[in-house]
């Protein structure tokens, strides 16, 4: 087992990668490798369809009769504007590399040969401009607005190390007027960008602290377990802890907790708590001062180390069980498998290749009449940007801003626990997808760059876009005479975070009535709790073993425009009423009515669904009515599930995620105001860089730009199923934005894809409307065969990550490389 083997699997993230960030690759243009099994060129040109005939007449005769159907990729199209969320080039990152080495001040060490002392940079991205300065761009004839890097320092050449934002810029940076400032503006606490950093000495927790805690206990952890956590080769116990750490009273503490290290090749550590914890006080920057605060083992506290070994060996001492490695904690094939499951199962194929168009550089899409762009960032993956359908901009911004996991529980380490994934990063977590697996294999995929110790390090394939078929029809009706039905054939852009132990899956789709949504699942290793006296916070789910109970919540950011930026909300209600009309007889009936109301202000623009889903949260322009006089709008509202905090003002968080208390929020939007959550807000709890609270001071939310900030989630009681991974069938959240009033009709009905059956007279009249079929002269593809290779991809191409080194830069000799990933 390596070093990496003992460190908590979030701890493994920043180590390896610190802060890392996104810049797409030059390289990276569309060009499918036609060796790739998986990728298929027929279709687009006469000439790729022919030399696609041509393998076919070479591998198989009665090929040259019936040729494959069309596998196309997207087809390429050119955006209208250039992605002005899109990510720094290779140059443009190098640039900036060189230029901050060149200054003094900053006093850089290249990260490889820095050391805790060090100032290094941690990552360089491209900085979004202000939606007042894209407007004019993207809607007008106005400039594109001047590119700027965001730059994160980690100045640790200092007692008091911190994290610095700064700007760089402007781009292509020019000597005369390149510069740097320290960024403010974007967040509530006004000190020249910098948090602290709690973390600026991992390189000596584990050598100088927590392995020194380890061997001072190794009687005790040889007799309990077996097994030792002192950073020796042949340790099989590892100690981990808190995130974020406790920060009251000017004081730095760490709880950490010893875990069996996994005996086989799975990453299933989180399901092997041992019930040891500790305490440290670690401020300062020396190890040699921290002090140790205690032990607690089966809720008993114990003030010092003598104070545990010495109830440790007396007579009457309890020892609990371990929880140990075995089958029941691996994900590979366990258990008699079910008959006629070795059987192929059915796939979706997509006969005419890809009915949708992407611009690879810019990452442009565009899907029936729906359109928009992908940004995507170190904190928080992609996310969306001027959703459009038949022109007209719906969503100005729709993406991920935090997810928060919560947990609860009677030792110092789950009750201690509340994850804030953003420090650790979405964008160099996301993936390459599995094909045929995460997507259908006949997916188009896009890559994802992040940087990373002055490289450039590219995901390949790591987010699919794709249509899909719902198991239900859209539109139904049945009469004696007729039947009338229409496919949901929808659209989806899809990326996996892999964060430490958890697996988040986010999908955005795109439907054919003017509906579009976001979901997310998750799926991988739980973190369990240790089973004694955790009656109240958990399943018992394994020997001893506690289910932890958490709180997920992911909130995403919509800003919506619709037909316009300036929006307002109204709250539409059903209400019961006991009321008498002109009609009833003088009696009263109870009945029910509407009842609506606007968000006049921030002051009461914050809550949560309503009891028996009764309210409809509608964003609408009020300026903007159809033809009936009603405002035509969007209504917002969950499906599967969602949630916020159920914890009050969180001992562990302080007032760093205060947007996980409400389902809805709502803002005026300001250039001040972009993100709820900043990446360190966990160094610093209770003065966070961005304290979402601040948000809201009165302004009005009527007939303004205004933006949604929305949670997801889930209430997560792990029980015996979520063993050895939580599933992704239960595991899920969702909010949908549906037209209200928007359009006149419902849109679907343009889609060719319906069918009317009439069977008046004991024979079916068919009515397709034109539909191109298989077989049919009209269709891209006329009679075909499957080719099965796609459907069925091979995974050996599975690569990882690709490398371009910025500092010195070397673009011609990228690399792969999955060290630490
Ligand atoms: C993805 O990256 C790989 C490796 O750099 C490159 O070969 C491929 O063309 C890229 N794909 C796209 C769609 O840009
Ligand atoms: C610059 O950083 C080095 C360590 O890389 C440190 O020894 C030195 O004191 C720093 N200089 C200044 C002026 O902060
Ligand atoms: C900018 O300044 C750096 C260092 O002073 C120098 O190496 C570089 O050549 C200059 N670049 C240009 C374009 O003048
Ligand atoms: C204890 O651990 C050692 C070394 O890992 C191993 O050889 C031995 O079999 C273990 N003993 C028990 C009782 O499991
Ligand atoms: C681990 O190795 C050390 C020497 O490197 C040895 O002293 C110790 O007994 C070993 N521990 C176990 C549990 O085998
Ligand atoms: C703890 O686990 C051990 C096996 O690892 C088992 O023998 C013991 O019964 C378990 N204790 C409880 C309370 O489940
Ligand atoms: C939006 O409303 C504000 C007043 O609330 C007004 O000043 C502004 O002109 C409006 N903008 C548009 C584009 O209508
Ligand atoms: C949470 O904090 C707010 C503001 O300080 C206070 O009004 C509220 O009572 C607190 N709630 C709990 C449960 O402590
Ligand atoms: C963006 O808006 C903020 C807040 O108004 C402002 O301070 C900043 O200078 C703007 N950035 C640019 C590049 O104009
Ligand atoms: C149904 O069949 C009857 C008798 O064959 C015929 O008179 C009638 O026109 C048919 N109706 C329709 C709607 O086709
Ligand atoms: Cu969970």
């Amino acid at each position: 087992m390596g070093f990496f083997d003992s460190l908590s699997p979030r701890a493994v993230a920043t180590s390896a990668l610190l802060l890392t960030s996104f810049a797409q690759d030059a390289l990276a243009r569309p060009n499918p490798d036609p060796k790739a099994p998986w990728v298929k060129n027929t279709g687009l040109g006469k000439k790729k369809m022919a030399n696609h005939l041509k393998r076919a007449i070479m591998g198989d005769r009665r090929a040259v009769e019936t040729p494959f159907c069309s596998e196309t990729l997207a087809t390429e199209i050119k955006a209208p504007k250039p992605n002005v969320w899109g990510p720094l080039v290779d140059v443009e990152v190098a640039s900036v590399v060189e230029w901050l080495f060149a200054q003094a001040d900053l006093n850089l060490t290249v990260t490889e040969e820095a050391g805790g002392w060090d100032n290094t940079i941690q990552l360089v991205e491209a900085m979004w401009p202000n939606k007042t300065d894209v407007l004019a761009f993207v809607d007008g004839d106005g400039p594109a607005p001047t590119k700027y890097a965001h730059v994160v320092l980690n100045n640790r050449a200092t007692e008091t190390p911190h994290y610095a934002d700064i700007i760089v810029g402007p781009l292509p940076l020019d000597n005369a007027t390149a510069k740097w400032e320290p960024l403010e503006y974007p967040y509530t606490k006004q000190n020249g960008g910098k948090v602290r950093n709690l973390d600026a000495d991992s390189d000596r927790l584990y050598s100088e602290w927590l392995f020194k805690i380890g061997a001072s206990v190794a009687d005790i952890t040889l007799d309990l377990w077996n097994g030792t956590a002192m950073g020796l080769e042949n340790d099989t116990l590892s100690i981990w802890g808190i995130d974020p750490l406790w920060q009251d009273d000017g004081e730095i503490i760490r709880w950490d907790t010893f875990w069996n290290i996994p005996t086989g090749d799975f990453d299933d550590m989180t399901l092997f708590p041992l019930g040891l914890y500790f305490s440290s006080e670690v401020s300062g920057r020396d190890p040699s001062k921290w002090e140790l605060r205690g032990w607690l083992y089966n809720s008993v506290f114990y003030a010092t180390t003598e104070e545990f070994r010495a109830a440790y060996w007396s007579e009457d001492f309890v020892k609990n069980g371990p929880n140990v490695d075995g089958d029941w904690a691996r994900t590979d094939k366990n258990g008699e498998t079910p008959e006629m499951d070795k059987a192929q199962g059915p796939v979706i194929v997509a006969p005419a290749g890809a009915r949708f168009a992407v611009d690879h550089k810019e990452k442009y899409v565009e899907w029936m009449d729906w359109s928009f762009y992908v940004g995507f960032n170190r904190d928080t993956g992609p996310g969306l940007f001027d959703i459009r359908y038949k022109g007209e901009r719906l969503v100005y911004e729709l993406s991920l801003q935090e997810a928060l996991a919560h947990y609860a529980g009677n030792d110092p380490m789950n009750s201690g626990t509340a994850y804030l994934d953003s420090f650790y990063g979405f964008g160099p977590y996301t993936f390459e997808l599995v094909k045929g697996y995460d997507c259908p294999a006949y997916a188009t995929y896009m890559n994802t760059s992040f940087y990373v110790n002055e490289e450039t390090r590219t995901h390949i394939d790591s987010l699919c876009l794709f249509e899909y078929v719902a198991d239900y029809p859209m539109q139904r009706h049945t009469t004696s005479d007729y039947v009338s039905v229409t496919k949901n054939t929808y659209f989806v852009i899809r990326s996996i975070a892999t964060i430490g132990n958890y697996d988040y899956q986010q999908s955005f789709s795109f439907f054919m009535d003017g509906s579009f949504a976001v979901e997310v699942r998750a799926s991988g290793y739980i973190q369990s709790a240790y089973f004694a006296g955790n009656e109240d916070y958990g399943f018992k789910i394994h020997d001893n073993l506690s289910g932890s109970m958490h709180d997920h919540v992911l909130n995403f950011k919509a800003d919506f425009d619709v037909l316009g930026t300036n929006n307002s909300i109204e709250l539409m209600s059903m209400v019961p009423v006991s009321r008498s009309y002109p009609w009833s007889a003088g009696k009263v009936r109870n009945t029910m009515a509407l009842e609506r109301k606007f968000i006049e202000t921030e002051d009461e623009s914050r809550f949560n669904w309503g009891p028996n889903s009764a309210t409809q949260v509608l964003i609408v322009n009020e300026n903007e009515r159809n033809k009936h006089g009603e405002m035509r709008g969007y209504r917002v509202l969950p499906y599967m599930g969602t949630a916020h905090l159920t914890v009050q003002n969180s001992t562990n968080l302080g007032v760093a995620a205060q947007w996980a208390n409400h389902d809805v929020q709502i803002t005026k939007y300001k250039d001040s105001e972009q993100k709820a959550y900043h990446a360190f807000n966990t160094q610093d709890v209770h003065d966070p860089p961005v304290n979402f609270d601040k948000y809201f001071d009165g302004e009005s939310v009527r007939n303004e730009d205004i933006v949604l900030w929305l949670n997801l989630g889930m209430h997560h009681v792990p029980h015996t199923g979520d063993l050895p991974n939580t599933v992704q069938t239960t595991a899920h959240s969702g909010i949908q934005f549906m037209p209200s009033n928007y359009f006149d009709i419902d849109q679907s009905r343009r889609t060719v894809n319906q069918v009317r059956i009439n069977y008046f007279n004991g024979s079916a009249e068919v009515e397709e409307f034109g539909q191109f079929k298989v077989g049919s002269s009209e269709g891209t593809c006329s009679t075909c065969k499957l080719n099965y290779t796609p459907l069925e991809p091979e995974h050996q191409g599975y690569k990882g990550d690709v490398v371009i080194r910025k500092f010195p830069f070397d673009p011609n000799n990228p690399f792969y490389a999955t060290s630490g990933i």
